[in-house]
């Protein structure tokens, strides 16, 4: 899981995937949350609805007398902030075994070892975004109005003003004619090439392009914003696919990586999005935004548990610091902390 950028991207210089990751280490051996402590406030901050509404429920049942009800509050709660029944009933379960055979004492105990389960239920696969192959082809997919185009500019000019790297987009959302002059917005922001075809044209014809240009100029990182809604869902779909299997053929390994962006306040709606994507162009990894616009974040839990797909990134707001790497551990502490 990745705490930062720069745990973020597997880069050439960085740690093999697989090897030494603090993903591992038990949530005491981590090094508390103090040096970013400002950006862990700002996820504080950006989680707030959830928080108030999970936070305080949890603290006051917790902190109570424990008997059945308890267990069924806790459950409520967690359902509630959409972190779906089965995930919720094995997490309550475990806890409830725990504190029967001894193991928490006080309200104190329970709460973190609560966020620790949730954490460990919110860490599945490689949380990281390789960047080492030359160019590097990330594909963003996702229903209209998820941030998509957003989180694109975002990721472009992190990797731009962060780390170096040089950036070509690939305005392959050819449905709507706004969405090209929106990511030429953001081409202009984070200082980066951008390819781009007239409305209505072939979205394959603009990755072909983007990814040729990408080579023959040596660029690091490509990435392909495509359509969120055409006439059917169907139609977006065979279009996905077919905008998928054209960057496939003209370079191996591409996409390296497939971004699906999920609007967290669409709640579980937002799962059966996920399901149908993933079905069609094969997503590595789920970007999930507007955190900050609902109290049902758990929604990040869902996902990973139930979808095993990993949550990469999250958005908690609209400016380019709100789109940050997902950790499981301060996630699921910013869900609850009191501080
Ligand atoms: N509050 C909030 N707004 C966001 C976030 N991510 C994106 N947005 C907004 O959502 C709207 C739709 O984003 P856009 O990137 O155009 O979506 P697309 O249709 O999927 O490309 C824009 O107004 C974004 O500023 C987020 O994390 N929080
Ligand atoms: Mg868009």
């Amino acid at each position: 899981m990745a705490r930062d950028w720069s745990d973020l991207f597997i880069t050439a210089g960085s740690a093999e995937p697989g090897g030494s990751d603090d993903g591992e280490l038990e949530p005491s051996e981590r090094e508390a949350p103090r040096g970013r402590g400002g950006l862990f406030r700002r996820l504080r901050e950006g989680m707030a609805r959830t928080r108030q509404a999970l936070g305080s429920e949890i603290q006051a049942t917790l902190f109570g007398v424990l008997d059945e009800q308890t267990w069924e509050r806790l459950e409520e709660a967690l359902i509630m902030a959409d972190v779906g029944a089965s995930t919720t009933a094995s997490v309550v379960q475990r806890l409830e075994s725990e504190a029967a055979a001894g193991e928490l004492e006080g309200g104190e105990a329970l709460s973190e070892r609560l966020i620790g389960l949730l954490a460990e239920t919110a860490r599945v696969g490689d949380g990281r975004i390789d960047i080492r192959a030359k160019p590097t082809v990330i594909m963003a997919v996702g229903v209209n109005g998820t941030g998509k185009t957003t989180t694109i500019g975002k990721l472009a000019w992190h990797l731009r003003k962060e780390f170096g790297q040089s950036v070509l987009l690939g305005a392959a959302d050819t449905f709507r004619a706004a969405a090209g002059e929106q990511l030429e917005g953001w081409a202009r922001r984070a200082e980066c090439e951008i390819v781009t075809g007239p409305e209505g044209s072939d979205p394959g014809a603009v990755a072909f392009e983007a990814i040729a240009q990408a080579r023959s100029r040596g660029v690091d990182v490509v990435i392909i914003d495509t359509a969120g809604r055409l006439h059917t869902q169907d139609d977006l779909m065979g279009e996905l696919g077919k905008v998928r299997r054209v960057i496939a053929r003209q370079l191996q390994g591409a996409p390296h990586e497939t971004l699906l962006t999920l609007d967290a306040t669409t709640g579980q709606n937002g799962l059966r999005q996920a399901k149908l994507f993933a079905e069609t162009v094969d997503v590595t990894g789920v970007v999930l935004t507007k955190l900050d616009g609902t109290a049902r974040g758990g929604i990040a839990l869902a996902i990973a548990s139930e979808l095993a797909l990993p949550v990469k990134l999250i958005g908690i707001g609209e400016s380019v610091e709100d789109l940050r790497p997902f950790d499981a551990e301060d996630f699921a502490r910013a869900l609850m902390a009191e501080s």
